[in-house]
């Protein structure tokens, strides 16, 4: 194959990136508003998919070139204009991408908020879907800092319609407290399910069949993915958060991935390269 395009995830250039033939899509969107703290998602895509270019194609763990089964990325999805806009713009690309049949879309993020209405499309088109929120913090705030299309908000409104299974949680605001482990909302916090072993069969009985994954990389531990807007001590390890997804992909019917919250530092490629390999990792695991 042709090697190297760093403008399309793992440099593929051949026909394995035709969307027809493809079993992946990848979507970029650097859209960036609300953070808080750290800023610079809105490079994560960009620097996600050219760190993609320096994973090995044939899958370790899973010892399989995973990238026959094609992966298609997509341009990136527009992001500047009104927040009302770029939204509903994000959710007629994420609609798109769910109706076509026997594809999986991978969304890079850009901010959390973008999950709100990346996730719309998927709960309008699956009656039993559940989404696995993979995160360091609830999200469940109904606003904050005056915006509801917030990444302190990213799940909130999903929360309204479909079951929300939330691991690697341990940031949590006195409103949210009200809300985990109530209704929708099933919160397995962080210190609490430190044995993984034990925490996977109780998220797997806790999801539905049909299943939207959102990873925010401050569900890993810092030390995997220390560049992030917002972190929090203590979360995932690489391998902890790989038995986990695992079992998820190869048990559940995953239809949509996004991953978002990487925002690339200086001097330090750590973060997009760990990122990237998560992302072709899935893959395999959904092949
Ligand atoms: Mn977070």
């Amino acid at each position: 194959m042709e090697k190297i395009n760093t403008k399309k995830f793992i440099g593929l250039t051949n026909d394995k990136s035709d969307i027809k033939k493809c079993r992946f899509i990848v979507v970029p969107i650097p859209y960036e508003k609300t953070t808080s703290y750290g800023h610079g998602t809105k490079f994560g895509p960009k620097k996600i998919i050219e760190a993609s270019s320096q994973i090995e194609l044939w899958d370790e763990e899973t010892k399989k070139e995973n990238w026959l089964k094609g992966i298609y990325t997509s341009s990136p999805i527009k992001c500047s204009g009104s927040e009302n806009s770029v939204f509903k713009n994000i959710e007629k690309v994420a609609k798109k991408y769910c109706d076509l049949k026997n594809k999986i879309p991978f969304f890079i993020g850009g901010e959390h908020s973008i999950t709100q209405a990346l996730t719309k499309p998927f709960i309008n088109k699956h009656k039993n879907i559940s989404i696995l929120h993979f995160d360091a913090h609830a999200d469940l705030r109904r606003s904050y800092e005056g915006f509801s299309k917030s990444h302190a908000c990213a799940l909130y409104p999903a929360s309204l319609k479909c079951k929300i299974v939330q691991v690697g949680i341990r940031s949590v605001s006195e409103d949210e407290a009200l809300k985990i482990n109530k209704k929708n909302v099933k919160t397995f916090l962080m210190h609490e399910n430190r044995d993984v072993k034990k925490l996977i069969p109780k998220v797997l009985k806790s999801l539905t069949d049909t299943v939207y994954i959102t990873i925010d990389v401050d569900g890993f531990d810092p030390s995997v993915i220390p560049a992030t807007g917002t972190p929090q001590p203590g979360g995932f390890m690489w391998y902890e958060a790989l038995d986990l997804f695992k079992a998820i992909c190869t048990k559940k019917s995953v239809v949509g991935v996004d991953i978002v919250e990487v925002a690339p530092r200086k001097f330090d490629t750590l973060s997009e390269f760990n990122t990237a390999k998560l992302i072709y990792r899935l893959m395999s695991y959904l092949c």
